[in-house]
């Protein structure tokens, strides 16, 4: 397949000022009608070809300036219209077959409904059209189809009209006063119902907001509608931003490939993302559902308003709406709780991708599929990155950076580099050397050495940047590092710094220490690095206790643990270090269990372990086998030591009634995982604690966290729970999909096995990404599961690649990158994963989608 590059790009030759669309409506045939009023680029390299671009749809009538055209061309998929003119008007029909759109691209039916998802390139799979984000156009759309089976048609902007037609149809016509890529557009019809509210603007502009969903699902959308109102008002009190239409749509689909799409005026959502009660969501879900809703809501202007030039620059949109994501849910709820979750999902899911085969910097420089660039990388580092420009400019100068960039920006297709100049004029930064970051791929590792000498503490950092595919050479980046200088005796510290590594090297001096001070580093993450240091366990202890960043609090419980884990994993600890080092975190963890003055929320942050694929990433290779058995006997040793103390905890907190409160919801966090080290010490007490928390559970939360607990452990009361739970909700496809995750994400020992049969199982769905997901991505990042040393983990994924790629190649390539990481496991397992990779290679007819993924994996 051709590989895309940055450097290559041209503007477009033709603009496209206005399409208007006529959709003949039909589940398994839709006709559609485009006319483009086709406008020479000035700026164009003057070709008389437009250049229109398709994918599996063929042209059934194809008119120039109202006169048939016969001559037409095709390219590959796409069109090839040859033009005299500077300014024409052309008309192209096509018909669709939505019901059997799998990929779920374009226009396609879920759930007796119609609708559409077109970033990046699913608008060519209904018509052709120069499909790239900087060609803008104002829509115009119409819609017709049997009323009985689609009564509510949307799209973007406003509905200027609608009337009967014959025989039981009806249409609507929607007009979008904002000119967009093509990549916004959007139409849903289908049977829906609307939870209906207004926002009133801060200039006055009331907006009529809907939350759309099947019917039978309203009654769970109103914290959906809720967080749309908060995120409306947020966004005016933080950075300025208006809603700029007066109707707001959200519509729920459940076949959905990602979470949920920023169309202008009609965003589409997963239903996970929408649907939240109870009963049937967890914290964690109503957690979600306020971040995506926040997340869709915020691209209006940083996505919508300012669109990206070419999907090179896609992290211009991402990466700010996930800081701004990040900001906001900080901001409805606990801002230290936010910022540690936000650096555990990059240590997860972008520190990895950073450092294996598919690593890339938050603006590639090419690609095969884009879709395949909808990473960990582009969104949540790119949120780190402008994090860091915030930090160094702080907040009020960085909104002035802000101010300017949508003022510059507003109504065109922008760059990454546009925004930068943006924040430097609005800031007044040098980002020079800053801009590496864009260009750069891999995580910078920082090493630390304090000195002591005299009255006068010295902090010595290094910087490398590691190798990454295309780029063996790296060079150094300014790195914002907040840090402090804790006195022992008093446990405090005289302030705060920022010191920027700009250089492979740099030294720091601070006056006034007597004695050796304790360094607390990347206070907040300041910085998305990786910290080496050799600390002495009390360091870490002391700071696990006394630091008042709650960031580096828990990251000195990080650090204790991991320190410990790696030695363990690295065969390094006899017996007597491994009882110090035991004890020391056995310390530090009692003090977080029974310190009263955390908040619950805060103490479930500090008992959580770090991840197996977190350590993993601490050893150039390692056995997933021996890093699991090292993590869960630490777990089990945990859950004896402070027995007392987990059960007086779990005790008090289950006393704690329902409510969306904060303090109720720590105790739901706490509850769990205080089960969770109980069970590892202790199975029969964690059985008999989690069955009568499932049985008495009136929430999601806590009913969730048993069973989360119990499908682990092989019991009586395992069955039970599962078999309730399944009956309970039967129906519900979200809570369904828990079911399936639960179980396969489980340290069953015979997780594998039970994942085979649930794959078998009567709600099992090959075609609906989150039943798929459920089952398999929930296997795939299950290191029990995955990394059996049978290799049969392996298999089942490899096989699940091949056969659900011809079905659905995006969400197919998504599994692909935990077979990539073969290089990084043992010799035996990596063997058994490049072979599974090499059986996928080896399918003739793969995807784009996943021949990229598994090509770049294995070479
Ligand atoms: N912009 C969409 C991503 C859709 C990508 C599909 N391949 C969701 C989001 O980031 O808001
Ligand atoms: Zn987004």
């Amino acid at each position: 397949p051709p590989v895309i590059r940055r450097e290559d790009y041209l503007p477009p030759a033709w603009l496209i000022p206005e399409i208007a669309l006529d959709f003949a409506l039909g589940l398994d045939e839709t006709v559609v009608v485009s006319k483009l009023s086709v406008r020479r680029n000035p700026d164009g390299n003057g070709t008389a070809t437009l250049r229109l671009n398709g994918d599996q749809i063929a042209p059934r009538a194809v008119t120039v300036d109202g006169t048939a055209l016969n001559d037409w061309k095709l390219d590959g998929p796409d069109l090839l219209i040859e033009l005299a003119g500077d300014a024409h008007e052309v008309a192209i029909e096509t018909v669709l077959n939505p019901a059997a759109n799998s990929q779920l691209m374009g226009l396609y039916a879920s759930n007796g409904m119609l609708c559409t998802q077109c970033e990046a390139e699913g608008f060519r799979r209904i018509t052709f059209f120069p499909d790239r984000p900087d060609v803008l156009s104002t829509y115009s759309v119409r819609m017709s189809g049997d009323k009985a089976t689609f009564p509510i048609l949307l799209a973007n902007g406003n509905c200027t009209a609608e009337g009967e037609g014959e025989d039981g149809t009806h249409w609507a016509e929607w007009h979008d006063p904002w000119p967009k890529p093509s990549y916004l557009f959007a139409l849903v019809a289908g049977e829906l119902v609307a939870n209906h509210a207004t926002f009133t603007t801060m200039s006055g502009r009331r907006v009529d907001l809907n939350v759309w969903v099947r019917p039978g699902d309203e009654g769970r959308t109103q914290h959906a509608m809720d967080s749309l109102i908060a995120s409306m008002k947020w966004d005016e009190e933080t950075f300025g931003r208006e809603y700029d239409l007066d109707l707001f749509n959200i519509v729920a689909v459940s076949d959905f490939n990602m979470g949920a799409m920023e169309n202008k005026g009609l965003n589409v959502f997963n239903t996970r993302y929408v649907l939240a009660d109870p009963d049937t969501a967890t914290d964690a879900d109503y957690d979600a559902v306020e971040g995506v809703i926040g997340h869709e809501y915020f691209h209006n202007w940083s996505g919508n308003r300012v669109t990206c030039r070419d999907w090179f620059q896609l992290s211009l949109k991402e990466g700010f709406t996930v800081l701004r994501d990040q900001l906001f849910s900080a901001d409805m709820g606990s801002e230290p709780v936010k910022r540690i979750e936000d650096v555990r999902v990059l240590r997860i899911a972008q520190f990895p991708e950073d450092s294996g085969p598919l690593a890339h910097p938050i603006r590639p420089d090419s690609y095969q599929e884009i879709s395949n660039f909808y990473t960990a990388t582009v969104y949540n580092k790119g949120a780190e990155v402008i994090r860091m420009m915030r930090t160094m400019a702080g907040e009020e100068a960085f909104r002035k950076g802000t101010d300017l960039y949508f003022e510059r920006h507003d109504g065109t297709a922008a760059t990454c580099e546009d925004f930068v100049k943006a924040i430097e004029d609005g800031t007044g930064l040098d980002l020079a050397r800053f801009r590496l970051w864009y260009s750069q791929a891999g995580t910078p590792q920082v090493s630390a050495r304090l000195e002591h000498d005299g009255r006068i503490a010295r902090l010595a950092l290094t910087q490398t940047v590691p190798a990454t595919p295309g780029q063996p050479e790296k060079a150094p980046m300014p790195i914002p590092l907040r840090i402090a200088l804790f006195d022992r005796d008093t446990g405090t510290h005289a302030g705060e710094h920022l010191v920027i590594l700009d250089g492979d090297e740099g030294s720091f001096a601070f006056e006034g220490f007597d004695k050796p001070p304790v360094l607390s580093i990347n206070r907040g993450f300041s910085a998305p690095v990786a910290i080496e240091m050799e600390r002495e366990d009390e360091d870490l202890v002391f700071l696990a206790a006394n630091d008042d960043d709650p960031f580096a609090r828990y990251e000195a419980m990080q650090s204790l643990v991991l320190q410990h884990l790696v030695a363990a994993v690295g065969g390094g600890l006899d017996e007597a270090r491994r009882a110090s080092g035991r004890a020391a975190i056995g310390r530090a963890m009692k003090a977080i269990v029974t310190d009263p003055e955390l908040d619950d929320l805060m103490r479930g942050e500090l008992m959580i372990l770090p991840a197996e694929s977190y350590l993993a990433e601490q050893l150039l290779v390692s056995d997933p086998g021996v890093i699991h058995a090292e993590r869960e006997a630490l777990k089990a040793w945990l859950g004896l030591e402070l027995a007392d103390e987990l059960k007086a905890l779990h005790d008090r907190i289950s006393a704690v009634p329902y409510s969306r409160d904060a303090a109720a919801r720590g105790a739901r966090k706490l509850k769990t995982q205080a089960l969770v080290l109980i069970a590892s010490g202790d199975a029969g007490e964690g059985a008999a604690r989690a069955i009568a928390q499932y049985r008495k559970a009136d929430n999601m939360t806590d009913r969730q966290g048993a069973v989360m607990v119990l499908a682990g452990l092989d019991c009586p009361e395992r069955e039970e729970a599962l078999a309730d739970f399944l009956a309970r909700y039967e129906g519900n496809a979200l809570v369904i999909d828990k079911w399936f995750s639960l179980q396969a994400g489980s340290f069953h020992p015979r997780v594998l096995e039970q994942i085979h049969a649930l794959a078998q199982h009567d709600e099992f769905r090959m075609s609906n990404p989150n039943r798929v997901r459920s089952l398999y991505m929930a296997a795939a990042v299950n290191p029990q599961a995955f990394h059996d040393a049978s290799g049969a983990g392996y298999a089942m994924i490899g096989e699940l690649i091949r056969k659900l790629d011809p079905i659905n190649p995006q969400t197919a390539a998504r599994f692909v990158p935990a077979l990539g990481r073969w290089r990084r496991v043992e010799p035996g397992r990596a063997a058994m994963m490049r072979a599974e990779l090499e059986k996928i290679a080896a399918v003739p007819s793969l995807s784009r989608d996943v021949r990229e993924q598994v090509t770049k994996s294995l070479g």
